[in-house]
């Protein structure tokens, strides 16, 4: 990898595209995932680069809802496996939930690159190698899961992806908890509680209240929580960040 000076006013964001490139030369992250990744970066700009309140607030509830779930998955594609390695094989340890390697651009090398990096990063058991069954009203690569996996979970966590699977799995009667950037994408829109936030802010958050909440999850009180107001409120949030810039700048037109 490049080396980055820490004093680069733009080193987190830089060393992020490090990892990206560095596991595109390594085969886990597909070429689309680089153009996926841009894409992450512009909504990035556009909610500061910071965790906002709202997505706290989805955070907690998704960690509750984790926490109460009897068959946790957590999904990994090329893109997550890249940017939260450790933190997707903690998140299976304090949950005691099973990692699905489920892929769009689906190959057996891709598959048995990203499990070596994850099983390198201390994953016991990695699903999504072998006996998939098809799901056939997902129409991609997806379609393919595994039977102990994806198939019988009750809870899917999706971080990053392309939203046709979380509707399918949500009219499945899943739980399905996505983390992505675009609170305009189909998974936010289509998911049961939708993270809207970067993936390598998202996970250690989710992390840190999991543990927080791990033996009183009873004793928790939340909001009432609805996924379509809590996006509506990460709009609201970046309009308001960019009305702020736009009085900042003094703009005329
Ligand atoms: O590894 P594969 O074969 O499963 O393919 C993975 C990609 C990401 C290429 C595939 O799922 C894809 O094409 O995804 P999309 O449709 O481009 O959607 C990716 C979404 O993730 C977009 O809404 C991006 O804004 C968002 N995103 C990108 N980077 C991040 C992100 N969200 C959270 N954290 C990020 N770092």
């Amino acid at each position: 990898m490049n080396s980055i000076s820490p004093k680069h006013p733009r080193f987190k964001s830089l060393i992020i595209r490090e990892k990206i490139i560095h596991n595109f030369n390594n085969g886990s992250v597909v070429n689309h995932g680089l153009i996926a990744h841009g894409r992450g970066e512009a909504f990035d700009y556009l909610i500061g680069e910071t965790t906002i309140p709202p997505t706290i607030n989805a955070i907690k509830v998704a960690a509750i809802t984790l926490l109460n779930s009897q068959n946790p998955v957590i999904s990994v594609n090329g893109n997550v496996a890249a940017l939260v390695p450790n933190e997707i094989v903690k998140l299976s340890n304090i949950l005691n939930c099973k990692i699905e390697i489920n892929l769009f651009h689906q190959s057996k090398t891709r598959v048995k690159i990203i499990s070596d990096l994850l099983y390198k990063s201390g994953a016991k058991e990695i699903l999504g190698l072998k006996s998939l069954i098809n799901i056939p009203e997902i129409f991609s690569n997806r379609s393919q899961v595994d039977p102990e996996g994806i198939f019988k979970a009750d809870t899917v966590l999706v971080p990053l992806e392309d939203g046709d699977r979380v509707q399918t799995l949500v009219k499945m009667g899943k739980k399905v908890i996505v983390i992505d950037l675009n609170p305009l994408s189909r998974s936010s829109k289509y998911a049961t509680i939708s993270i809207i936030d970067n993936v390598v802010r998202a996970f250690p958050l989710l992390l840190s209240y999991i543990k927080q909440f791990k033996n009183n999850t009873n004793k928790i009180e939340l909001n009432e929580f609805h996924n379509s107001h809590n996006i509506k409120l990460c709009l609201k949030y970046i309009n308001k960040n960019l009305s702020q810039k736009f009085t900042k700048y003094n703009f005329k037109i």
